[in-house]
């Protein structure tokens, strides 16, 4: 296709406000192009021994480790410069390392090889056999970390992946594809195409398993293309993460940790705490510990690398956070700090907002803000607390910190979510491959994306079943079993 033809998409510098990036759309001709090219590469790479892939992903690691740095540079660019951004190489680099010590011990988990227990003259061999093609769309936030979460796996899985990052920050896709290149084999199965939705359904339209990140507007929509095509699809969506702080918890202790929560990167972070909710007795100091190290949050406006809080990553979403916030003060609510919309050198930027006096028919309340909001409201009994913990359409993760763990379990075993942090919040990081966790509501759809079961996602489970026993005759009345004998017949 002449370049005259092809379609450009203008990207805004988070810091600067300027357009400093055109994205070059990939054509639905050239994703179909390279959908064929990695299924037919696929082949050889689902050949391969897990061993054999793991060798090949090793070599991938070291080029990671090289281009670390550039790779933290990009994902900043793309993002505004928030603190996560620069721990992206290392983030990378634990993606890969960690399955290239776990991938082969969590495949093999999924084999069975022996007698079936319902026909014990039938023996079973199961064989993993991987989805062809993983087409992934990612989102904005953690570009590259969104990215990669989904498309490592599936590569170790033995899958190939075509991958669409999003069309607000794509400048990170540069560095990370030079080092696929560094290792042929990988390069082989491992593809990007660039654009924004229409793309996201080209993409869709050539994949035979798709795994989404972003909105539940545009999840909905991949669910439905991906239910006209009959393919799997994985949704991570939003979410509106509850924590609950009870009367006898450390409230410096729960204060320091819920604003790391809630307004880490700026609260654009799907398991960023959006909603507090602390004894009645407690409200007030605990408000007043909120508001004080609030106030010791630096935007990192003259510096991406000093200061806590980096610009909006995507401008619209500073217009959503605001409108939540405008909403929120319309309805009775009481801004303490923060709340406004600044902008500097062409950077949309707002500080740590601590809200107090919000209720439930709040937009704040109920809709994901995406921002760095601390909508604080008082419970009187521990019942009151984790039924407005569950008060929502969301349940992707939720924090409890009390006196203890032995007063926070119970209460953490009822409130609806993914995974309940205890005693802390933010601790997502610490499932990664150790333990799967499925979504409540609208936060997510499928597997998980997380634990053994991450990698398993992307591999069909296929049985091998040999008769050693004589044959069933038609004729015989009990061919399908004796009545009372495993495998027989129920009368
Ligand atoms: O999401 P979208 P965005 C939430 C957060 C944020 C909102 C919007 O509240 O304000 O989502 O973020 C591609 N078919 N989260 O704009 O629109 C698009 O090109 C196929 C939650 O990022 O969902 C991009 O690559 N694909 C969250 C990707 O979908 C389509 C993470 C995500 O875009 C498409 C980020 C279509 N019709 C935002 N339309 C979380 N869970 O972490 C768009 N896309």
């Amino acid at each position: 296709m002449a370049d005259a033809e092809q379609r450009l998409i203008p990207v805004r510098n988070p810091r600067t406000g300027a357009v400093d990036f055109q994205l070059k759309v990939s054509p639905p001709e050239e994703v179909a192009a390279k959908a064929a090219r990695l299924r037919a590469n696929q082949k050889a790479w689902a050949a391969r021994t897990t061993a054999e892939r793991v060798a090949v992903m090793r070599r991938w690691l070291e080029a990671v480790s090289r281009k670390a740095q550039a790779l933290a540079e990009a994902d900043a660019v793309d993002t505004g410069g928030c603190h996560t951004s620069y721990l992206q190489g290392f983030i990378t680099m634990g993606n890969i390392g960690g399955w290239i010590e776990d991938a082969e011990a969590a495949l093999d988990r999924a084999l069975y090889e022996g007698p079936s227990r319902s026909m014990p003259t039938v023996e079973v061999r199961s064989q993993l056999v991987p989805y062809p093609l993983v087409g992934i769309i990612s989102p904005w936030n953690a570009p590259m970390m969104l990215a990669l979460l989904d498309a490592v796996p599936a590569l170790f899985a033995g899958s190939a992946v075509l991958l669409k990052p999003s069309e607000v920050t794509p400048r990170f896709v540069e560095p990370l594809f030079e080092t696929v290149a560094e290792v042929p084999e990988l390069a082989a199965v491992f593809d990007h195409v660039m654009g924004d939705g229409r793309t996201g359904q080209d993409l869709i339209a050539n994949a035979d398993l798709v795994c989404f990140t972003g909105s539940v507007p545009t999840g909905r929509k991949v669910a439905v293309a991906c239910a006209e095509r009959l393919i799997p699809c994985f949704l991570e969506l939003g979410g509106k993460d509850p924590a609950i702080v009870t009367a006898s918890a450390d409230l410096d202790r729960a204060a320091t940790s819920v604003l790391r929560g809630a307004v880490h990167a700026t609260g654009q972070v799907c398991f960023s705490v959006e909603r507090i909710y602390v004894d009645a007795s407690a409200h007030d100091d605990f408000v007043a510990l909120l508001v004080e190290k609030a106030g010791k949050v630096r935007l990192n406006s003259d510096d991406p690398r000093a200061g806590h809080l980096h610009p909006f990553t995507f401008a619209p979403q500073a217009e959503i956070v605001a409108s939540h916030v405008a909403d929120a003060v319309a309805k009775g609510a009481r801004v303490l700090t923060g709340g406004q919309v600044e902008t500097i050198g062409g950077g949309l930027y707002m500080r740590p907002t601590v809200i107090v006096d919000v209720a439930h028919d709040m937009t704040i309340m109920r809709d994901e803000t995406f921002g760095p909001i601390l909508p604080v409201m008082r419970y009187q009994t521990i019942d009151e607390a984790v039924a407005l913990a569950n008060d929502t359409a969301f349940g992707l993760t939720a924090s409890v910190i009390a006196g203890s763990e032995e007063e926070a379990l119970p209460i953490a075993r009822r409130v609806n979510a993914g995974a309940v942090f205890i005693q802390d919040t933010f601790l997502t990081f610490g499932k990664n491959r150790t333990v799967g966790t499925h979504s409540f509501g609208w936060s997510g759809l499928g597997g998980s994306r997380t634990g053994p079961e991450s990698i398993l996602r992307f591999v069909r489970r296929k049985a091998l079943m040999t008769q050693h026993g004589p044959v069933a005759d038609i004729l015989d009345d009990h061919h399908l079993g004796k009545p009372g004998q495993p495998g027989g017949a129920k009368r």
